[in-house]
């Protein structure tokens, strides 16, 4: 099984919780794109999806699922989003598509977070994947600078821009110990938008694609 066909598999499992008749939050990148093709094969049975980034919006309506403003909508029963790492209290790394700060969001607002993964994703200790930052652009020095003094090295991501016209600070060698701890931590930074710790807002649900099947974990 390759990992593209682990990361579907992971995808088409994710179908069976979403609700008749909800909005269904939908997240960003190659497994969310899985998720996107699947729903579509049952769009008659819900009411249409809010959507982490521009991109997943122009499948989501390429596909003929409606998409709404998530400001108009009272309610979000679940969302279902992709990782880049996720350990085991199904706390994560996410933001390698650079649609963090939208995923925050939607996931802030969704009652339950459903993560889409391939088994590669799946860590004891969060960190070996670069941890993406949001940061406005005036701002990309000093945040920087600060970033190595909690320990990292921040890379620029040149030439990418988010939906939100910031930059994205990429931060190596960092072991993520207490991810809650340098969420928190890392937000204080003037200048920093988001960063892409999803450890106060973790998944409830891993869908794992492996080569025995997909393992779910809760
Ligand atoms: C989004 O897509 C992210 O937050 C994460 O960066 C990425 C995962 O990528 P893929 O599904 O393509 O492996 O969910």
């Amino acid at each position: 099984m390759t990992q593209d066909e682990m990361k579907r598999a992971a995808a088409l499992a994710a179908i069976d919780y979403i609700p008749d008749d909800c909005i269904v939050g939908v997240g960003t990148g190659s497994t969310a794109n899985h998720f996107i093709d699947a729903l579509a094969g049952c769009k008659g049975r819900i009411v249409g999806a809010v959507s982490s980034s521009e991109a997943s919006v122009a499948r989501l309506k390429g596909h003929g699922i409606a998409v709404f403003d998530l400001n108009g909508i009272d309610r979000l029963p679940v969302y279902v989003d992709g990782a880049d790492e996720i350990n085991h209290q199904l706390q994560m790394i996410k933001g390698g598509g650079a649609a963090l700060t939208r995923e925050k969001i939607v996931a802030a607002v969704a009652e339950r977070f459903i993560c889409i993964a391939d088994e590669s994703k799946y860590v004891t200790v969060l960190g070996q994947f670069p941890l993406p930052v949001e940061v406005i652009p005036m701002a990309r020095s000093h945040v920087a600078r600060e970033l190595v003094r909690l320990g990292g090295h921040p890379a620029y991501r040149e030439g990418v821009l988010t939906d939100n016209g910031n930059i994205i600070l990429d931060v190596h060698g960092l072991r993520i110990a207490e991810p809650a701890k340098l969420e928190a931590e890392i937000n204080q930074i003037v200048g920093v938008v988001t960063n892409g710790i999803f450890a106060r807002r973790r998944a409830d649900v891993l869908l794992l694609g492996t080569r025995d099947g997909v393992r779910t974990y809760r």
